[in-house]
C-alpha cells in the first residue's frame, strides 16, 4: 500500500479456486485487475473458503489454491504491489462473516440467482454455507474499506446485497464501513457456456463447456470446433435469437481487441468453421504468455508460499482495524 498521507482508493475481487479457471473469469474479471492495479490499493483473493461450499477433494482445493495465486501473478499482477492471498488465512474473514450474517435476512439470501442456480445444480449438497455465501462475500468486500470491486455480470446482485448491509449497519450504529462500487465492464461482462450458449461460461461446468486458461492449443481448437451454433448459417451478433454465434464474436473481439461490428462485416458470408478457427486461434494466442509464466512460476513452490504468507499478514493488519472498530460498535465488551 502506498506510504503517502493521501487515501487511494482500495479495489478488491476474489475467484474461488473450485476448478480449473477458464476463459470467463480471464476477459470477465483477471484482465481488468491488471488493467487496474496502477490506480488502486488491490486486494486479489483466492476465496477458498468459498469453495467449500461445492465437494472438493482435498487434494484438489490445496493444488487449484496454488495454481490460481500462481494464475494471478501470471496474469501481470505484482505482488509486491498488490496483495494477493488466501481467504482461510485471515481468520477476519470468517469473523465478519458471523456478524453480517446476522444482520442479513433470509428473504434477501433466497432471492441470490446464484444460489438459485447452484442448489438446483448440486441437489444433493444444498448447505447452509451455499445460502449466505453472499455474507462471506459482504465480508470480503467490507473488511478493507473497499471502493471498487471488479467483477463480472453474474455478481451485480451480491454487490447489491454488499451494499445493503454496509448501509444497514452505517445506519444502526455510524460509518463502519465504506460502501462499495461495483465496476462490471460493459462488453464483455459475460462469456457465455460454449455447449450451452444460454449460459455462463462456469469452471465448475462439464469440460467442453468451457475453455480453461491453461488448456493446450489443441485442446482449445477442439472446444472451439465443438461450440454449439445454429442452423441459421449467418454470422450476425443477436445474443437472443443466435447465442452461441454471439459468444464466439464476444470472444474473438475481446480477444482480438477488434471490435465486433468490424468482425461481422469482415466474416459476412463465410462459414462458422472459420469464424471457430479465427476465434481459437485469437484466444490460444492471447494466452500463451500467460501459460509460459505459469509453468515459470510453477515451478518455484517456495516462492508462491512465501507470496501468500507475507500478503496473509499486510491484509489481517488492515483487516483487524475493521473488525476491532465493528465489535466496539455493536457492543462486544473488548478488554
Ligand atoms: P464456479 O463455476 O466455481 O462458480 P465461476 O467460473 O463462475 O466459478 P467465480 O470464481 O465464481 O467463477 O468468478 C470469478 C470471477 O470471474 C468473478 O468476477 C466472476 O464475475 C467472473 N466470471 C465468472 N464467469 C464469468 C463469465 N462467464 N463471464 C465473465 N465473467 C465471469
Ligand atoms: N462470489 C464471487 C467470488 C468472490 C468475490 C469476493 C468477488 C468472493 N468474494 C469479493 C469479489 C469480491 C464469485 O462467485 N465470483
Amino acid at each position: 500500500m502506498t506510504d503517502n498521507n493521501v487515501r487511494r482508493q482500495v479495489l478488491y475481487s476474489g475467484i474461488q479456486p473450485s476448478g480449473r479457471i477458464q476463459l470467463g473469469n480471464y476477459i470477465g474479471a483477471i484482465r481488468n485487475f491488471v488493467l487496474l492495479e496502477k490506480d488502486y490499493d488491490c486486494l486479489f483473493c483466492v476465496v477458498d473458503l468459498h469453495a467449500l461450499t461445492i465437494r472438493n477433494l482435498p487434494a484438489d482445493l490445496r493444488r487449484q489454491t496454488m495454481e490460481l495465486a500462481a494464475l494471478y501473478i501470471a496474469c501481470g499482477l505484482d505482488p509486491k504491489q498488490s496483495i494477493i492471498y488466501c481467504q482461510s488465512h485471515v481468520p477476519e474473514h470468517a469473523e465478519l462473516a458471523w456478524v453480517l450474517n446476522c444482520y442479513t435476512y433470509m428473504g434477501e439470501l433466497s432471492r441470490m440467482t446464484q444460489f438459485k442456480d447452484k442448489s438446483s445444480r448440486h441437489k444433493d449438497n444444498i448447505n447452509a454455507g451455499l445460502f449466505t455465501y453472499p455474507a462471506l462475500m459482504a465480508a470480503d468486500i467490507l473488511l478493507y474499506q473497499t471502493d471498487l470491486v471488479p467483477v463480472g455480470a453474474d455478481q451485480k446482485q451480491h454487490l447489491e446485497i454488499t451494499r445493503d448491509i454496509a448501509l444497514r449497519i452505517n445506519g444502526l450504529y455510524g460509518d463502519v464501513f465504506r460502501v462499495p462500487e461495483p465496476y462490471i465492464p460493459k462488453t464483455t461482462a459475460k462469456i457465455m457456456s460454449l455447449t450451452e450458449p444460454e449460459r455462463k461460461m462456469s469452471k465448475s461446468d462439464e469440460e467442453d463447456s468451457f475453455v480453461a486458461i491453461l488448456d493446450s492449443p489443441d485442446v482449445i481448437r477442439r472446444k472451439f470446433k465443438r461450440a454449439v451454433t445454429d442452423s441459421l448459417a449467418d454470422i450476425r451478433f443477436d445474443p437472443d435469437n443466435q447465442p452461441g454465434v454471439s459468444n464466439l464474436l464476444s470472444i474473438l473481439s475481446a480477444t482480438s481487441g477488434t471490435g465486433i461490428d468490424a468482425l461481422v462485416d469482415e466474416l459476412a458470408g463465410r462459414g462458422y468453421g472459420v469464424l471457430k478457427e479465427r476465434t481459437a486461434e485469437a484466444v490460444i494466442e492471447q494466452l500463451k504468455p500467460v501459460q509460459d509464466e505459469f509453468a515459470r512460476l510453477m515451478k518455484d513452490k517456495a516462492y508462491l508460499a512465501d507470496v501468500l504468507k507475507e500478503n496473509a499478514g499486510r491484509a489481517s493488519v488492515l483487516a483487524q482495524r475493521t473488525l476491532r472498530k465493528l465489535y466496539k460498535k455493536i457492543g462486544l465488551y473488548q478488554p
